[in-house]
């Protein structure tokens, strides 16, 4: 066994909108997983690998644990249950308030039966005044046994260096999983399907985004010449869904597409040329066939 080098599973789990993805992407140093203020934004396990002199932290960022309403809703909740049984220490991302709901104490039931370190992460700290936190801290400690309690703000990078710390902390020692350049696992297509998922759930409203799914239908380079053709669909739940994500004149789903090609660009660092469809498939959500060929693959479920 190597005694210099840690290496090990670490999940974030919480509810939906506390923050997962954008923590986990501060913690890497890069933008893999897609974040928006809307609820449900992760669908699948994303994984992700961080790698310093220390050792190496393999990350799986999972879906909001919430109430199911739907199949996809049930998939999203059994990746992110399921995740607590395969890693070595576990990221709990909580809001600031001393608020405890039925939501935090179904998470706390869990992690109570798992006997993993559990690290509690306090989120969005920024938007309390500073001396409420030992409120929160407090109140926190009643719930269950945690390795540490830390306090961050994910968005303005705030103490978000102890939580590596803290992670290196209580992984076991051993050899690294991935070669050193590895930051995701992630295939490519499916990055780009999810960057114009994104740009469709920060443009439209509240009801349709919760709906939409995207399929990359082509990519492939031009011949040598350094640009990639996309062409992608959109897929919603209903005729009026449809209406509203084309927009005026096509308006709303230029805007999404070339926000999308932007992301895209850079991170293929080539010139794309996007183009983007719209279908309807109606109750998709509720359908397993229709769920598995978007890409919520059961086998995600598993490590
Ligand atoms: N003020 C503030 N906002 C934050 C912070 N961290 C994340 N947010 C915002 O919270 C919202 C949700 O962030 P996500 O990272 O998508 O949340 P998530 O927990 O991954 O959400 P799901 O994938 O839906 O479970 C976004 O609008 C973020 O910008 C923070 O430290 N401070
Ligand atoms: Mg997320």
């Amino acid at each position: 066994m190597n005694e210099n080098c840690k290496s090990g599973f670490v999940t974030l789990i919480g509810r939906p909108n506390v923050g997962k993805s954008t923590l986990m992407n501060h913690l890497i140093g890069q933008k893999i997983a897609i974040t928006s203020n809307k609820p449900q934004t992760t669908r699948n396990r994303i994984q992700t690998v961080y790698t310093d002199e220390r050792g190496q932290i393999v990350f799986l960022d999972t879906p909001g644990i919430h109430k199911a309403k739907n199949k996809l809703g049930e998939y999203m909740v059994n990746i992110a249950e399921k995740s607590i049984k395969d890693v070595d220490v576990i990221l709990w991302l909580v809001e600031p308030t001393t608020y405890i709901g039925a939501g935090e104490q179904h998470i706390a039931e869990q992690l109570r039966h798992c006997k993993k370190p559990v690290i509690l992460v306090i989120n969005k700290i920024d938007t309390v005044k500073k001396d409420e936190i030992p409120k929160f801290i407090d109140a926190y400690k009643e719930v269950c046994d945690f390795a540490e309690i830390i306090p961050v703000s994910a968005l303005r990078s705030n103490n978000t260096d102890t939580v590596t710390d803290c992670i290196f902390k209580y992984l076991p020692y051993g050899p690294m999983f991935y070669d050193e350049d590895t930051i995701t696992d992630q295939p490519m297509k499916q990055i780009v399907a999810e960057m114009i998922r994104e740009k469709a759930l920060r443009s439209l409203d509240e009801e349709i985004p919760h709906g939409i799914a995207v399929c990359i239908d082509r990519m492939k380079e031009r011949g040598n010449t350094g640009i990639m053709d996309i062409d992608a669909t959109i897929i919603c739940e209903r005729d009026s869904h449809k209406g509203i994500i084309i927009g005026k004149g096509g308006s709303m789903l230029k805007k999404i597409g070339t926000q999308a090609r932007a992301d895209a660009e850079n991170m293929l660092e080539m010139k794309v040329n996007l183009k983007l469809w719209v279908k309807v498939k109606k109750e998709w959500r509720d359908s397993d066939f229709l769920i598995k060929n978007f890409g919520y693959d059961k086998k995600q479920e598993e490590i």
